[in-house]
């Protein structure tokens, strides 16, 4: 009688316990975003962006179900700012999500504005500065949702975070971008390669263990291989959502995208091991001598053994092999989407405009923010909500309806590859073309393949789902979601440098439910004052005719017709030569020389105007 009193008493606690042990917590942080000094490469002292008078920011860690509170404050004295919590859906939170003049103001210097949501989501995330170019300066690091009921959880020992990324020397805006003397639209090309906020890391590790570890490319621009020498892996999780384990030996993460991966360590610690990342120099316009393309760190067994340089296995980094992310299936099972109910179709093109500069599109449009935030113009409208002529014609907007099926498909005009992030979703990936490989140049060697959708692959039966994808040179992929989650959510290159060229489009999602269910707090609306924004109206500001879009942002002028991108390139270049009074404009080619001859007239004028 006395045991089994004891007993129920025992259970009841344990019972409590669980009521209260993993209830979900409040995290809160005050964060004074400033200006600091960094040097993480060892080659140049440099002004990055820091919280607290710390770089490198700090790692977010939250159990699932927890509430994040993040009071930021714009110490930064020059530059607005936000931050956009990257692969959080902010499910019933938009005003949350940190994208300037898609979801907020941006936030002027000297005003604070607090981020506010919960967090129901598993895995790998990072977080960054969504405000103009604000995050190649350094406001970007990793967030990382740890989940009790993750079922790789008794599958391994310890876990650690591993970020790559790019590094520019000079601050952004002091790099020459968008403007008529880089007409080809170069990116910038970066001065180093960190892991982890340095050049390189050790990872101590015992033998015979098993290592989780989070792999976030926190870059700008270029996508990162990593592989680990003589050592294979299973892929678990990416972009935050659970994978069946596996097996793979290199790994292509572009800018933005998450891989978490099971390791194996080895029964002997006489060696320590090289973790290799090597940048994809087929992004690069040009490789200065003196870039360092590859980095290692080390899964170190042994402080006393050698740390040795990496054996690289092969000198091209387009010949490596890496695991085929669209092979990867979910470990929920998630079917195939039906047909869908809403079809956005669209090509990526890069092209010069009137002032001679290199623009990025989504068909014939190159994103060009509006006068109020877009979620602003929602919540405003009133009954014009579902009508997307409000949003302007340069926001690319398309308003979908609740529970819609949709599918996007995205056909690349360009010979670039692109990693295309959609907010407030994952998307299930149902097809692309050409796949990772030996193939996945060979569409440059002819004209852009489009998707067929009468002629293509069967769909996979269990679509991999993930917010980042690439796109592959000229080629295609093919998106589905469920328009579950209401609130007005950005698709673009997370090429930051090819966001800021225009590539980028707005979806509003169920906007009459928005209304219903978002709040957005007067302290968000103080950052639209302070910067002398609206914050209320259509993309023009216009509150009275909300059909009337006179005045809105456009994108620069079409080039007059038969003025091509190639004749400014050619009349650039001879201008150039002519200065340095060198004659290599025969490189270029007959019919760039004879486009410019027609056009000179044009261009010079426009070179005078923003030169002088
Ligand atoms: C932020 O940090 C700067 C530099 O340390 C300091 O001058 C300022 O008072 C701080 N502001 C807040 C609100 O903490
Ligand atoms: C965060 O949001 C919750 C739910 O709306 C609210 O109860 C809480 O007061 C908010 N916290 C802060 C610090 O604003
Ligand atoms: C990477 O950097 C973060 C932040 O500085 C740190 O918390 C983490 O332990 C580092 N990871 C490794 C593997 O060194
Ligand atoms: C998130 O975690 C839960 C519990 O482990 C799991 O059931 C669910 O499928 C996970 N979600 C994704 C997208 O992997
Ligand atoms: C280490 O030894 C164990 C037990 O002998 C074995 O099962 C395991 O496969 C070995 N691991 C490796 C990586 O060789
Ligand atoms: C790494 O890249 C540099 C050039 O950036 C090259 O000289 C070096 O050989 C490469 N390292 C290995 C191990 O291949
Ligand atoms: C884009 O094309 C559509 C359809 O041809 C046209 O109505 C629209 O004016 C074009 N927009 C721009 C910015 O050129
Ligand atoms: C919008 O609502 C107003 C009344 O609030 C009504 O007069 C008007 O006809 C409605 N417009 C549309 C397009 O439904
Ligand atoms: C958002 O929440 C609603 C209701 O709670 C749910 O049905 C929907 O699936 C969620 N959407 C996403 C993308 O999380
Ligand atoms: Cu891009």
């Amino acid at each position: 009688m006395a045991t089994s009193l004891a007993g129920l008493l025992l259970r009841l606690a344990a019972l409590l316990c669980l009521f209260q042990c993993i209830q979900a917590k409040t995290i809160t942080y005050d964060w004074n975003v400033t200006w600091v000094n960094a040097n993480p490469d060892g080659l140049a002292d440099r002004k990055v962006i820091g919280i607290n008078g710390q770089w490198p920011l700090p790692v977010v860690e939250v159990d699932k179900g927890d509430r994040l509170v993040v009071n930021m404050y714009n110490g930064l004295g020059d530059k607005d700012t936000s931050i956009h919590w990257h692969g959080m859906f902010q499910n019933g939170t938009n005003g949350m999500d940190g994208a300037s003049m898609v979801t907020q103001c941006p936030v002027p210097p000297g005003q604070s504005f607090t981020y506010n949501f919960t967090i129901n989501q598993n895995g790998t995330y990072w977080y960054h500065c969504h405000t103009n170019n604000c995050y190649p300066d350094g406001y970007r690091q990793a967030l990382i949702v740890h989940d009790k009921d993750a079922y790789y959880n008794d599958m391994y020992d310890k876990e650690y975070t591993l970020t790559m990324s790019d590094w520019y020397h000079e601050l952004v805006e002091d790099i020459k971008w968008i403007t008529l003397t880089n007409p080809t639209g170069a990116e910038p090309v970066p001065q180093a390669f960190l892991m982890n906020d340095t050049t390189s890391t050790s990872l101590p590790v015992d033998a015979g263990k098993t290592y989780l570890l989070h792999l976030i490319n926190v870059g700008a621009f270029v996508a990162q291989y990593i592989y680990i020498e003589d050592h294979s892996f299973k892929v678990v999780e990416i972009d935050g959502v659970y994978t069946e384990p596996t097996e793979a030996s290199i790994l292509y993460i572009a800018v933005a995208q998450r891989y978490t991966i099971l390791v194996e360590t080895k029964n002997s610690t006489d060696k320590n091991y090289p973790i290799v990342m090597v940048a994809d120099s087929e992004l690069l316009d040009t490789i200065p001598s003196d870039l360092q393309l590859n980095s290692t760190s080390w899964l170190e067994y042994n402080k006393d053994a050698d740390y040795p340089q990496a054996v690289m296995k092969v000198d091209q980094s387009s010949s490596l092999s890496p695991i085929d992310d669209t092979s990867l299936v979910p470990y929920d099972h998630m079917e195939l989407l039906p047909d869908p109910d809403i079809t956005i179709d669209v090509t990526v093109i890069m092209q010069d405009l009137a002032d001679g500069a290199g623009y990025a599109f989504f068909n014939n449009i190159s994103y060009t923010k509006p006068k109020v935030p877009s979620l602003y113009s929602v919540l405003s409208s009133g009954n014009y909500s579902t009508n997307d002529e409000i949003y302007g014609e340069y926001t690319h907007p398309t308003v979908l309806q609740k529970n819609q099926v949709v599918e996007i498909i995205l056909n690349n005009g360009d010979t670039g590859s692109h990693p295309f992030h959609l907010h407030g979703h994952n998307f299930q990936v149902i097809d692309r073309a050409p796949a990772y490989g030996e193939h996945f140049y060979d569409y440059l060697n002819g004209d852009p393949v489009a998707y067929d959708p009468s002629n293509h692959e069967a769909f996979p039966q269990y679509p991999i789902r993930r917010d980042t994808i690439i796109l592959p040179p000229q080629g295609y992929v093919v998106l589905r979601f469920v328009a579950d989650n209401p609130g007005v959510w950005i698709f673009h290159c997370h090429i930051d440098w090819h966001l800021s060229q225009g590539l980028a489009m707005i979806l509003v999602e169920a906007p009459e439910q928005i209304q219903e269910q978002e709040k957005v707090s007067s302290q968000a609306y103080d950052s639209c004052r302070a910067g002398g924004m609206a914050y209320e109206g259509n993309a023009a500001a216009n509150t009275e005719d909300w059909l009337d879009l006179t005045g809105q942002n456009k994108q620069v002028d079409w080039l007059p017709s038969g003025f091509t991108t190639k004749g400014i390139v050619a009349m650039v270049f001879s201008c150039v030569s002519a200065f340095l009074g060198m004659a290599f404009i025969s490189v270029y080619g007959a019919t760039g020389i004879q486009a410019k001859k027609k056009e000179t007239a044009v261009v010079n004028e426009g070179s005078a105007s923003s030169d002088r």
